[in-house]
Protein backbone atom coordinates (compact mmCIF):
# COMPACT_ATOMS: atom_id res chain seq x y z
CA UNK A 1 0.00 0.00 0.00
CA UNK A 2 1.99 2.90 -1.20
CA UNK A 3 -0.72 5.33 -1.10
CA UNK A 4 -0.55 5.12 3.22
CA UNK A 5 1.90 6.99 5.42
CA UNK A 6 2.52 6.60 8.78
CA UNK A 7 2.11 9.64 11.02
CA UNK A 8 2.45 10.08 14.68
CA UNK A 9 0.03 12.50 16.38
CA UNK A 10 -0.45 13.48 19.55
CA UNK A 11 -4.04 12.91 21.48
CA UNK A 12 -5.44 13.42 25.16
CA UNK A 13 -5.19 10.13 26.68
CA UNK A 14 -9.29 10.57 27.64
CA UNK A 15 -10.14 11.63 24.83
CA UNK A 16 -8.86 8.75 22.54
CA UNK A 17 -10.06 6.26 25.13
CA UNK A 18 -13.56 7.67 24.62
CA UNK A 19 -12.83 7.89 21.00
CA UNK A 20 -12.07 4.51 20.80
CA UNK A 21 -15.01 3.10 22.87
CA UNK A 22 -17.14 5.12 20.59
CA UNK A 23 -15.45 3.30 17.30
CA UNK A 24 -15.71 -0.05 18.70
CA UNK A 25 -19.41 0.38 19.32
CA UNK A 26 -19.74 1.27 15.60
CA UNK A 27 -18.18 -1.40 14.24
CA UNK A 28 -14.49 -0.17 13.25
CA UNK A 29 -12.42 -2.86 14.09
CA UNK A 30 -9.08 -0.35 14.43
CA UNK A 31 -8.22 3.30 15.30
CA UNK A 32 -7.04 3.92 11.87
CA UNK A 33 -10.06 2.43 9.74
CA UNK A 34 -12.24 5.45 12.19
CA UNK A 35 -9.81 8.29 11.49
CA UNK A 36 -9.90 7.54 7.99
CA UNK A 37 -13.25 7.86 8.09
CA UNK A 38 -13.48 11.11 10.23
CA UNK A 39 -10.82 12.71 7.53
CA UNK A 40 -12.98 11.78 4.82
CA UNK A 41 -16.06 13.00 6.28
CA UNK A 42 -14.47 16.42 6.90
CA UNK A 43 -13.04 16.30 3.44
CA UNK A 44 -16.10 15.95 1.63
CA UNK A 45 -17.98 18.51 4.88
CA UNK A 46 -15.20 21.37 3.62
CA UNK A 47 -16.63 20.69 -0.28
CA UNK A 48 -20.15 21.33 0.41
CA UNK A 49 -18.95 24.77 1.71
CA UNK A 50 -17.93 25.59 -1.37
CA UNK A 51 -20.70 26.31 -3.62
CA UNK A 52 -18.21 25.96 -7.01
CA UNK A 53 -17.84 21.92 -5.87
CA UNK A 54 -18.73 19.67 -7.83
CA UNK A 55 -20.81 16.83 -5.69
CA UNK A 56 -23.72 14.33 -6.23
CA UNK A 57 -26.74 14.47 -3.63
CA UNK A 58 -30.07 12.80 -2.95
CA UNK A 59 -33.34 14.98 -2.33
CA UNK A 60 -36.13 13.16 -0.67
CA UNK A 61 -39.02 15.04 -0.65
CA UNK A 62 -43.07 14.30 0.81
CA UNK A 63 -45.92 15.42 -0.36
CA UNK A 64 -49.46 14.99 -0.66
CA UNK A 65 -50.59 14.36 -4.10
CA UNK A 66 -54.50 15.79 -3.46
CA UNK A 67 -52.70 19.31 -2.80
CA UNK A 68 -53.37 21.74 -6.30
CA UNK A 69 -50.93 21.74 -8.53
CA UNK A 70 -48.36 20.05 -6.35
CA UNK A 71 -47.41 17.19 -8.97
CA UNK A 72 -47.27 19.53 -12.51
CA UNK A 73 -45.33 22.10 -10.37
CA UNK A 74 -42.79 19.51 -9.34
CA UNK A 75 -42.98 18.07 -12.97
CA UNK A 76 -42.12 21.32 -14.17
CA UNK A 77 -39.61 22.59 -12.19
CA UNK A 78 -37.60 19.61 -12.94
CA UNK A 79 -38.12 19.77 -16.65
CA UNK A 80 -36.26 22.95 -16.55
CA UNK A 81 -32.87 21.33 -14.82
CA UNK A 82 -32.78 18.16 -16.95
CA UNK A 83 -28.58 18.51 -16.56
CA UNK A 84 -28.90 18.71 -12.52
CA UNK A 85 -31.38 15.28 -12.21
CA UNK A 86 -29.74 12.03 -12.66
CA UNK A 87 -32.47 9.93 -11.59
CA UNK A 88 -35.82 10.10 -9.90
CA UNK A 89 -37.59 7.54 -7.81
CA UNK A 90 -41.54 8.02 -6.77
CA UNK A 91 -43.11 5.46 -3.95
CA UNK A 92 -46.87 6.12 -3.58
CA UNK A 93 -46.79 5.75 0.45
CA UNK A 94 -50.42 5.47 0.96
CA UNK A 95 -53.73 7.01 -0.32
CA UNK A 96 -52.55 11.07 -0.29
CA UNK A 97 -48.76 10.84 0.31
CA UNK A 98 -46.21 10.36 -2.33
CA UNK A 99 -42.52 10.31 -1.67
CA UNK A 100 -39.65 11.07 -4.41
CA UNK A 101 -35.38 10.77 -4.11
CA UNK A 102 -33.72 13.03 -7.15
CA UNK A 103 -30.50 11.85 -7.44
CA UNK A 104 -28.85 15.10 -8.24
CA UNK A 105 -25.33 15.94 -9.67
CA UNK A 106 -24.27 19.74 -10.65
CA UNK A 107 -22.46 22.83 -8.73
CA UNK A 108 -23.20 22.72 -4.89
CA UNK A 109 -24.75 26.42 -5.76
CA UNK A 110 -26.91 24.15 -8.54
CA UNK A 111 -27.90 21.31 -6.22
CA UNK A 112 -28.90 23.88 -3.32
CA UNK A 113 -30.96 26.26 -5.66
CA UNK A 114 -33.21 23.35 -6.81
CA UNK A 115 -33.69 21.50 -4.06
CA UNK A 116 -34.53 24.85 -2.06
CA UNK A 117 -36.86 26.33 -4.69
CA UNK A 118 -38.70 22.31 -4.84
CA UNK A 119 -38.89 22.17 -0.77
CA UNK A 120 -40.48 25.81 -0.76
CA UNK A 121 -42.98 24.28 -3.08
CA UNK A 122 -46.11 24.65 -2.35
CA UNK A 123 -47.79 21.12 -1.19
CA UNK A 124 -44.45 20.05 -0.72
CA UNK A 125 -44.93 18.49 3.24
CA UNK A 126 -40.76 18.33 4.18
CA UNK A 127 -37.47 16.80 2.45
CA UNK A 128 -33.95 16.69 3.18
CA UNK A 129 -30.59 17.21 0.70
CA UNK A 130 -27.78 15.38 1.40
CA UNK A 131 -24.73 16.14 -0.76
CA UNK A 132 -21.85 13.98 -0.92
CA UNK A 133 -18.92 13.52 -3.37
NI1 LIG B 1 -47.51 8.89 -5.70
Amino acid sequence: MENIIRKGIAFDKKQLKEFDAASTKKGYKNRSDAIRDLIRKSLVDEKRENPESAMMGTLTLVYDHHEHNVQHNLTHIQHHHPGLIRSTLHVHMNESKCMEVLVLEGKVKNITGLADEILSSQGVLHGKLVLTG
